[in-house]
């Protein structure tokens, strides 16, 4: 089988560098493809020029401007299918999510999950380093969540997550308007109403130590009336229903 990391990146420059170290370290051989959405810091320049090095393994989008993290991963996405990639992953560049945890998803999709999750609030599951009060939205978002579309899984917004391809190939980008967690719930929720089967394996969630976050109140905003959205669309009902 062929795997592809996704790692989305705006100005990770400290980052970068460790994190594919890390990856292509793994006793299993993983792709990486980075979408860079032209990085000020230069995370661009630094991938290009570890691509001589990791010339079968690296590959790199460069985007013209933030465009946010919904629509890189959907970048991504159409790549590692015009590619032929069969699993596909999302992580973090900031050190979030262990790229040791990678093999952890892996055998999860071939003990035969379609989705592997790395969930933080599933048991066993941690969150390291984060004030109480992001640990306190980000689970009840959780919760809110899991109420409004009558789903079990326990860590929605997760960005730690296996794909196969099939998965990918069902799911309907187009529907998708947000960027952030609503864009991480939304591939969940899709994929679960396309009868799809998604696991979570417990991870240990660390806040990121270098470079800075890029979450805002916005993308809390937009996820809060997205999940609403969502409900609505009848996501896996065919319009005769
Ligand atoms: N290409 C691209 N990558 C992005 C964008 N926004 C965030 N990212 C990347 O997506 C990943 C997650 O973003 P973070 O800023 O860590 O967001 P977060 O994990 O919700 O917030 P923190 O935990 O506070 O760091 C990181 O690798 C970012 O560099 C974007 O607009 N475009
Ligand atoms: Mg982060």
């Amino acid at each position: 089988l062929k795997h592809l990391v996704i790692i989305p990146t705006y100005n990770e420059v400290e980052n970068i560098e460790p994190i594919l170290s890390k990856v292509f370290q793994l006793p299993e051989p993983f792709h990486v493809l980075v979408v860079d959405d032209s990085s000020p810091d230069g995370t661009g320049k630094v991938v290009k020029s570890l691509k001589e090095n990791f010339a079968q393994s690296l590959f790199l989008i460069e985007r013209q401007g933030k465009t946010g993290l919904g629509t890189a991963y959907i970048a991504g996405f159409e790549w590692a299918l015009q590619n032929n990639y069969q699993v596909i992953y999302e992580m973090d560049a900031d050190f979030s999510h262990n790229p040791k945890d990678l093999p952890r998803l892996k055998a999860e999709i071939e003990k035969g999950a379609d989705v592997a999750v790395g969930s933080r609030y599933t048991s066993n599951g941690r969150v390291k380093d984060w004030p109480i009060s992001r640990i306190l939205l980000s689970y009840f978002a959780s919760v809110y969540v899991r109420l409004i579309l009558g789903i079990k899984v326990k860590d929605t917004t997760a960005g730690f997550v296996a794909y196969k391809k099939e998965v990918l190939e069902k799911t309907d980008f187009k529907a998708i308007n947000s960027v952030g967690y609503g864009f991480q719930v939304e591939m969940k929720y899709q994929a679960i109403k396309n009868g799809f089967k998604l696991v979570e394996i417990p991870i240990t969630f660390k806040d990121r130590i270098k470079g800075k976050s890029k979450m805002h109140k916005g993308i809390i905003k937009e996820a809060f009336w997205a999940v609403l959205e969502m409900r609505k669309k009848r996501y896996g009902k065919s319009l005769a229903n």
